[in-house]
């Protein structure tokens, strides 16, 4: 069925003239596949055998065994490197550029192999090759077996609790606990639609987190490699890689330190722009400079905010990378400047294929200087994709990178503000097979030269390094923004992540929400949907339903695949937009918390979207939780999932939590059923939080009040600059607690930006104040609403 539907797609969107051809670009990358392919010969397989020498050094030290040797090396306290050998080592294109702190690693000989040990993990290397992992207190985190190279690749195993939880992976359509299933490491195109179940998607990560009983650890293997990970037997894991050594990482837990430790190995994602974080309007069948002042109109008429439009790929001249056709877009710098004086930016698509096209001076200049990747004949490997014939940048290569960022200069001067980076898994059309390039296909891989087993899964990071390189350097004063579909570990340092093709059904949107959760715990924490799904025609009810959800995803977009029927937020009808302008006003009302979010994915490293467990991994009624979240520290969100449902049971955690809607008071810990008509999505502020928001000019700080058997304090921040720049910025932390029957907020900023603000209040939830003091004066405190001479270092009592 889906593949009919896919073929039928494929030949509306491609025209059968382009599926011929597709056919034939098929047949030539499986003969190129089939020259690559070794045959049926058996491949030997090598054991390590036992350890037969040993090398001590600072950070840990190296095993010689049987047969290959392994490294253990402490980065960190908490951040240990594993290297078995032979095999190519990696380059470091995950990685950070980290000076990593002196360790002291102690080592101890045991009856069974050696202890190489920190303050804060001992790993047991035995003697035959196995190697467990140990926490302070001895418990074991992990146990691996010692791995086997078979040929070229090796294959690992490790001990799988019966209670064990594994998340991330990257981008999966599946559980959010992965267990009980087998997964590519292969960065693929979906052919255009996706649902639940399929795999691999655009961006396979071997990274992931293992929670347990004795407790939690995260793995990430730096192999980008055509891979497998098979979580199916009970008691134990399988990992595989085609190629390269075998290296890995292991971070003890809790989740939230591991999860800091692999954004400190593979970088914290940069600070976005924050109109990135307002809403995006995108269609694939915008295709004029005409089509695009209509939707403006569209958003200007029904009273909708906007933040940026797409340009998908009909803006370009015949699909040319890095050009614009000027019959649809006759004056582009115009149509920019004009939408930046409302505020809205734009974003351009860029596909990695350069046409095949010799009056064309890219696809010259990349095939001449030799930047282009290439098959063993030395000729450029061609594939077919939107353009027809094209080849493909070598990322991997430190000049075409360069060469490649310096063509950006070209969208830079139309006005363009973001990129969006496509097609870089990378994709082609094929017939049948798999819709990438022929196995065989050189990289450069920065001078030591490599093939697509290892290049495929690096191509979209590197795209994304290039282009966000760009925008660093070409339009230095402003923060770079680049949407991509691919990438790898690190790709965060670049780019935020959409995820995809996603089809257009309730199973779906089930699905997306923990592919999103997903992408998060692998260190992609900017990711969000097309909302109503990308391949079909959601009804109004499944639209709003995944609206709501979006606006408490970091990135919020309509989009929809051409040949489907318009989808912007006003084609529902009037009771439907109302539901629309009434989250899209949620969303930018609460940008002073969701801006502050987004810098703490930045500057603490965690997620924007976590799930219940971040809160406490070993309470196994939140591990147990997939379909609610949080979104920042205060917010909890339950999205109603299901057709046609007008309630859902909730579970709250502990503490005690309010109702957005109505401040309805709840305790934690337990289960709820709650009311949720279409535009109600169940969302709940943490007691204790203040809340940011903006109304009118004015700075409202929600504060929720603690529960009064509550003795910690609570502590909410507010991150605020100019939106864009590197200017001034400042903090101000809001400290909540009771004081015998006095709430006290103690406020404390630093840091020299000037807020916009004509006001500011403080608005109380779930208590009802006489009166305040404001620092040393006696404050009036009318319908709970307490205003604020200025936001600055002071105490706030309200008294009950
Ligand atoms: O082969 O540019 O996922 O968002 O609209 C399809 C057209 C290519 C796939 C992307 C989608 C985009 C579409 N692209």
């Amino acid at each position: 069925m889906d593949k009919l539907r896919s073929i039928v797609l494929a030949i509306r969107a491609l025209g059968i003239k382009n599926v011929l051809w597709t056919l034939v670009a098929s047949l030539y990358r499986d003969w190129w596949n089939l020259r690559y392919w070794q045959g049926w010969r058996k491949k030997p397989v090598y054991h390590t055998g036992t350890i037969v020498t040993t090398r001590f050094s600072e950070r840990g030290g190296r095993f010689g065994f049987g047969e290959g040797s392994l490294d253990v090396t402490f980065l960190q306290e908490d951040i240990v490197r594993i290297t078995w050998q032979p095999g190519t080592p990696p380059i470091p294109y995950a990685l950070a550029q980290v000076d990593w702190p002196m360790v002291r690693v102690d080592t101890e000989s045991l009856d069974d192999g050696w202890v190489l040990k920190s303050s804060e993990v001992s790993v047991h290397v035995h003697q035959n090759g196995d190697i467990d992992f140990l926490d302070p207190k001895g418990r074991i985190l992990r146990s691996e077996a010692a791995p086997m190279r078979i040929g070229e690749a090796w294959e690992q195993r490790s001990w799988m609790r019966p209670d064990e939880r594994v998340y991330g992976l990257g981008e999966r359509a599946a559980p959010l606990n992965r267990r009980g299933r087998k997964y590519r490491m292969w960065n693929r195109e979906v052919g255009g639609i996706y649902g639940a179940n399929d795999d691999p998607l655009y961006v396979s990560i071997p990274v992931y987190l293992g929670i347990h009983m004795d407790g939690s650890y995260l793995i990430f293997y730096e192999n980008s490699s055509r891979g497998e990970f098979a979580f199916v037997a009970d008691s134990y894991a399988t990992f595989r890689f085609e190629s390269g050594m075998l290296r890995y990482y292991f971070c003890p837990g809790p989740v939230q330190r591991a999860f800091k430790n692999y954004l400190r190995l593979t970088g914290e994602p940069p600070l976005p722009p924050k109109w990135a974080l307002g809403y995006h309007q995108s269609r694939w069948g915008y295709k004029s400079e005409q089509d695009i002042r209509e939707v403006i109109e569209g958003f200007r008429n029904h009273r909708l905010p906007l933040s940026a439009i797409h340009l998908d790929i009909d803006y370009m001249d015949g699909y040319r990378v890095f050009t614009i056709d000027r019959t649809r877009f006759p004056n582009l710098v115009e149509l920019t400047e004009e939408l930046r004086q409302d505020n809205i930016r734009v974003v351009a698509i860029l596909d990695p294929g350069i046409k095949v096209d010799s009056a064309y001076s890219v696809y010259n200049e990349g095939v001449e200087d030799g930047m282009v990747l290439t098959l063993p004949n030395n000729k450029p490997v061609r594939a077919r994709v939107w353009p027809g014939w094209c080849v493909f940048p070598d990322f991997t290569s430190e000049k075409t990178r360069e060469w490649w960022a310096r063509q950006y200069v070209s969208l830079l001067n139309e006005g363009i503000s973001g990129i969006w980076h496509d097609m870089n898994e990378p994709a082609t059309f094929a017939a049948w097979g798999e819709p990438t390039l022929p196995y065989a296909t050189r990289y450069a891989m920065d001078g030591r030269g490599g093939n697509h087993i290892e290049g495929n899964n690096l191509y979209g990071l590197l795209m994304n390094r290039a282009g966000f390189d760009a925008l660093q350097r070409f339009r230095p004063n402003r923060r770079p923004w680049i949407l991509s579909r691919s990438g790898w570990a690190g790709m965060q340092r670049f780019a935020w992540n959409w995820t995809g093709d996603v089809e257009t059904s309730w199973e779906a949107l089930r699905q997306t929400l923990l592919v999103m959760l997903g992408l998060s715990l692998s260190g992609i924490p900017f990711t969000g949907s097309d909302i109503g799904g990308f391949t079909g025609d959601p009804d109004a009810e499944l639209f709003l339903r995944w609206f709501e959800l979006a606006t408490f995803t970091p990135f919020f977009r309509g989009h929809s695949a051409i040949g489907t029927q318009r989808r912007e937020p006003w084609v529902y009808g009037e009771e439907a937009t109302n539901i629309v302008r009434e989250y899209l006003n949620l969303r930018y009302a609460l940008m002073p918390y969701i801006y502050t979010a987004a810098w703490q994915v930045h500057h603490d490293a965690v997620p924007m979207m976590r799930p219940l467990f971040w809160l406490d991994e070993k309470d196994e009624n939140l591990l147990a939780i997939e379909d609610e979240y949080l979104f920042g520290d205060a917010l909890l969100l339950a999205p109603v999932l299901e057709q046609g449902a007008s309630a859902r049971s909730v579970y709250l955690p502990s503490g005690s939590w309010y109702s957005y809607w109505d401040d309805q008071w709840y305790e934690g810990n337990k289960t709820y059923r709650i009311e949720a008509p279409l535009g109600r999505l169940p969302l709940f502020v943490r007691a204790g939080s203040v809340l940011p928001v903006e109304e009118d000019n004015q700075l409202v700080l929600h504060l929720y009040a603690p529960s009064t058997d509550t003795e910690e304090a609570n502590i909410s921040l507010l991150y605020s600059d100019a939106g864009d720049g590197y200017r001034e910025s400042r903090l101000d932390r809001f400290t909540v607690f009771w004081e015998k029957s006095d709430l006290v907020v103690d406020m404390q900023h630093q840091g020299q930006y000037r807020m916009p603000y004509e006001k500011m209040v403080l608005k109380l939830h779930g208590l009802t104040a006489e009166s305040a003091q404001v620092a040393l004066s006696h404050r009036p405190v009318t319908e709970n609403v307490i205003e604020l001479p200025a936001l600055q270092s002071l105490k706030i009592f309200v008294k009950k």
